[in-house]
């Protein structure tokens, strides 16, 4: 297991990579180049900056989150034959760069949704929640909401320039179902995995958040069949998940611990993301604290399951809330991840001690 920190960059962080570097025990970055749009290939010269940025304060870059898709592929296009290849040319450029695995999701429009990124808890903290009731019934007024409670943070997955043309995603999308996306995504697998196979990187899908259809989009990835579906349509290890516990925790007919075993136990997690959520009513949650005691998920059982199933891939504590004062990029804090790496990090000793 290998404890990494997601960080967006210096130009659109407050965060400094010397203030991870002193959270103890999280050696590696999760990078991104957030400026590059999504379909572009990702220059060498740019990644091999980041990388040596990185390496320059002490941590190193093994895990990119996310090298997003383009609705073209996701819609299936004929336009998508290109992204596709220029998807292969960045898979190459990574790989060159030493990058193991690459994050990615598969969801129309939206990345993840939230009713609310500033959810106040009882101890004065803020979190992010979500409550059917508070979703807009169009789907401009969450994109208007997010805008106005991300501290003036792009937010991965809204990025502004995409979403100023969400009326004609949702258009672009009306024909768009299910089996539709599917055989999109099992197109895009299959052109994409001997490249990875070839230069040894994996993909890591991201779960739907939430793990259920929402603003009548199609969703794919949110339970275990729809696992089981990916990893069988390109059977590679090349082909894996990003477990993210709290996103396939959000539907609660999902067994999180069921399903970390079994696709630990395939070989196919490289990357998993891990938090607490608490159930408030049916569906609805807002993000808590890592430790067990304040979220719906047993985190030592999930991080026990992990170790019992033979994981050793990269771990990063999920969102946190904002506390001491802070003020961020919703979910990405610096002071409530740190304490959720900790914990993570104190857990995993303990299971490997008693072991
Ligand atoms: C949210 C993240 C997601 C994730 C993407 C991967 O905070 O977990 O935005 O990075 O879905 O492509």
């Amino acid at each position: 297991m290998e404890m990494t920190f997601r960080w967006y960059g210096a130009k659109e962080e407050k965060i400094s990579l010397l203030d991870i570097r002193q959270i103890p025990a999280v050696n590696g970055i999760v990078g991104t180049l957030m400026d590059i749009p999504v379909g572009e290939v990702w220059p060498k010269e740019r990644i091999k900056a980041l990388k040596e940025e990185i390496e320059a304060a002490g941590l190193t870059l093994k895990v990119i989150e996310s090298v997003n898709i383009h609705d073209d592929i996701k819609i299936g296009l004929p336009t998508r034959d290109q992204y596709i290849e220029n998807y292969k040319q960045t898979i190459r450029n990574l790989a060159e760069l030493g990058i193991e695995v690459i994050c990615y999701n598969f969801m129309p429009v939206f990345d993840w949704i939230k009713s609310d990124l500033d959810y106040k808890l009882p101890d004065g903290s803020s979190t992010m929640a979500f409550i059917a009731k508070d979703i807009p019934e169009d789907p401009k007024e969450i994109i208007r909401k997010v805008e106005n409670s991300s501290n003036e943070f792009a937010l991965p997955g809204w990025e502004p320039e995409r979403l100023a043309q969400v009326k004609s995603l949702f258009e672009a999308y009306k024909d768009v179902d299910e089996e539709k996306l599917r055989e999109n995504f099992a197109y895009f697998l299959k052109a994409i995995i001997p490249t990875c196979e070839e230069v040894g990187v994996k993909m890591a899908i991201h779960p739907d958040d939430p793990p259920y259809s929402i603003f009548g989009l199609p969703r794919i990835v949110k339970n275990r069949e729809d696992l089981d579906w990916v990893c069988n349509v390109v059977d590679s290890p090349c082909n894996g998940i990003t477990l993210c516990t709290g996103s396939i925790a959000e539907d609660p007919a999902n067994d999180v611990y069921a399903i970390l075993a079994e696709f630990c136990k395939r070989g196919r997690i490289p990357f998993a993301h891990v938090r607490n959520i608490k159930f408030i009513q049916d569906k609805d949650f807002y993000e808590a604290p890592h430790k067990s005691e304040y979220g719906s998920l047993d985190l030592y059982n999930i991080l026990k399951t992990m170790y019992d199933n033979g994981f050793n891939g990269y771990i990063r504590p999920d969102h946190g809330r904002m506390i001491w004062g802070e003020m961020g990029r919703p979910g990405y804090g610096l002071y409530d991840r740190a304490l959720g790496a900790s914990y993570l990090n104190g857990l995993w000793e303990a299971i490997e001690k008693n072991n």
